[in-house]
């Protein structure tokens, strides 16, 4: 379990690297958007979910296609991308459209930012991305699955994150910085304040490949972390984009280069 304050306007940055932490907004704000397709990302120059329909591409077609000329495939060819570039019913798609067994689907997210404004000492105040029935049809189950949400007496958000499966070295920064930044728009949206983001991790891994670069990060002396503010507030939760975040004083140590497990 690791706490994070975010009440005094510091965020979980990691600075013993280079976290690309708009990278992760953006990744965030995809999956707000129930996207489950890969194009929207790339035409963003988010690259880190690639991996997954790439291989898929390669078993079924024989092609011995590069991560480039595929990526470039699915951002200019609106057909190729659909048929190769969707990751199945994944977070986004669980997220804003969950199907009920009565055929309709289920819009999470928004019930959230509902009950969040209209009764906010629900103990339901949750979204779930582990769909059972669906898991098969996923390029990857959901690893930070479930979200749920406290307001504390003063009007502060707190989030409590299960994530089941954790890349301690490429994957844990990533999603530090993808929760803190719902945690900071749901606060916004539902006017409170953001308070503590409490992350829990179930199995917690390090990669036999990553073993060199987790030695050098320990090493490295944390510095403080940045704020993160959001400059503008759009009429609702599906209304930010990246240029909508703002952090300030950032001076991580250099990157730390990794492959990451698919
Ligand atoms: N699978 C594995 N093995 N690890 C993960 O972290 C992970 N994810 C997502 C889904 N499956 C996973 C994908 N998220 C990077 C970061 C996040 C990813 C995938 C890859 C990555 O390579 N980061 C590099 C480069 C960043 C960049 O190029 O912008 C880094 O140095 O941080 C975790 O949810």
């Amino acid at each position: 379990m690791v706490r994070f304050d975010l009440s005094q306007g510091d965020v979980p940055i990691l600075t013993t690297k280079r976290v690309y932490w708009k990278t992760a907004v953006k990744e965030m704000l995809w999956f707000l958007t129930g996207e489950t397709n890969i194009q929207p990302l790339l035409r963003e120059n988010v690259r880190i979910w690639s991996d997954w329909p790439l291989a898929t591409y390669r078993r079924e077609t024989g092609e011995a296609i590069s991560q480039e000329e595929f990526e470039r495939r699915i951002v200019e060819d609106d057909a190729f991308a659909s048929r190769w570039g969707d990751l199945g019913p994944v977070y986004g798609k669980q997220w804003r459209r969950w199907l009920g067994s009565d055929g309709r689907e289920y819009d999470q997210i928004g019930e959230l930012v509902r009950t969040l404004r209209e009764n906010p000492t629900s103990r339901r105040m949750l979204f779930h991305g582990w769909n059972v029935a669906e898991l098969s049809a996923m390029a990857l189950p959901p690893c930070h699955m479930v979200y749920q949400y406290h307001v504390t007496s003063d009007g502060r958000l707190n989030c409590l994150l299960f994530q089941r499966s954790v890349d301690l070295l490429l994957g844990a920064a990533f999603n530090y910085v993808g929760a803190t930044a719902l945690q900071l728009m749901l606060a916004q949206q539902t006017d409170l304040r953001p308070g503590e983001l409490i992350w829990v991790g179930g199995d917690v891994h390090l990669y036999m490949n990553h073993l060199e670069q987790a030695r050098e990060q320990v090493q490295r002396l944390p510095r403080p972390f940045p704020k993160m503010r959001l400059v503008r507030k759009p009429e609702n939760i599906d209304g930010y984009r990246i240029a909508d975040f703002e952090v300030e004083g950032y001076a991580p140590h250099s990157g730390i280069k990794a492959d990451v497990a698919v």
